[in-house]
């Protein structure tokens, strides 16, 4: 069985989770207490050296990403509707996933750790700064949602779940873009069954 390393508030574990669910896909959940720095133990480290979770275990295999990792679990399960076989239909589920990387991620991480997660330490400017690098990507995401359902067209994809999942973190802080499109679609994604199970109760 898969053993899948994470933490009930990690955005980049809560994709993965969702995938996990949504396709039934049997998994043993192993808990890494990141607030008792348990994630830079010799342990873990031995596991990921990058110290982060998710980490995936499936046999020999040890994986780290959450986006390497969901398509690994599309390609192995054969979850096509999840992620295309079609090139170019999966090149665009692989440019949201990598704007969702490379644009998306640091100025959640900037608004959400400040305003929640470190209490006295959190520095005022990275949350305005991340506020403002959001007004720039809530113009994009809510362009690309505008005429379709979901980020690549009619059905959810992984890229929704990884996107998602970095709004349902803004949350967290209150932070959710105020966008009617951008609404509409996370209402849509909250409905899909391993999506909400992802969620921290
Ligand atoms: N690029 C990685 C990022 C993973 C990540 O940042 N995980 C956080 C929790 S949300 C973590 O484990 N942080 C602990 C650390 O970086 O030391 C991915 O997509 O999986």
């Amino acid at each position: 069985m898969l053993t899948l390393y994470h933490h009930p508030y990690s955005q980049h574990v809560r994709r993965v989770t969702s995938l996990l669910e949504e396709a039934g896909i049997p998994y043993k959940p192993v808990h890494v207490s990141l607030d008792n720095g348990e994630h830079m133990s010799e342990a873990f480290m031995s596991i990921n050296p990058n110290h982060q979770v998710p980490t995936l275990i499936d046999g020999s295999l040890k994986l780290h990403e959450s986006n390497a990792i969901l398509r690994y679990l599309c390609g192995k399960h054969n979850l096509r509707k999840w992620y295309p076989a079609d090139a170019s239909d999966a090149a665009v589920v692989d440019q949201w996933l990598d704007w969702n990387q490379s644009r998306l991620s640091q100025p959640v991480i900037d608004i959400v750790l400040n305003s929640v997660f470190l209490g006295d330490d959190a520095d005022a400017s990275a949350i305005e700064n991340g506020k403002e690098r959001m007004r720039e990507l809530t113009k994009i995401l809510s362009a690309a949602l505008r005429d379709n359902d979901f980020l690549c067209g009619d059905t959810p994809t992984i890229a929704d779940l990884s996107v998602a999942s970095n709004i349902s973190q803004l949350q967290l802080a209150d932070a959710v873009p105020d966008d009617n499109s951008i609404k509409a679609w996370y209402g849509r994604v909250c409905e899909i069954p391993g999506f909400k199970k992802s969620l921290p109760s």
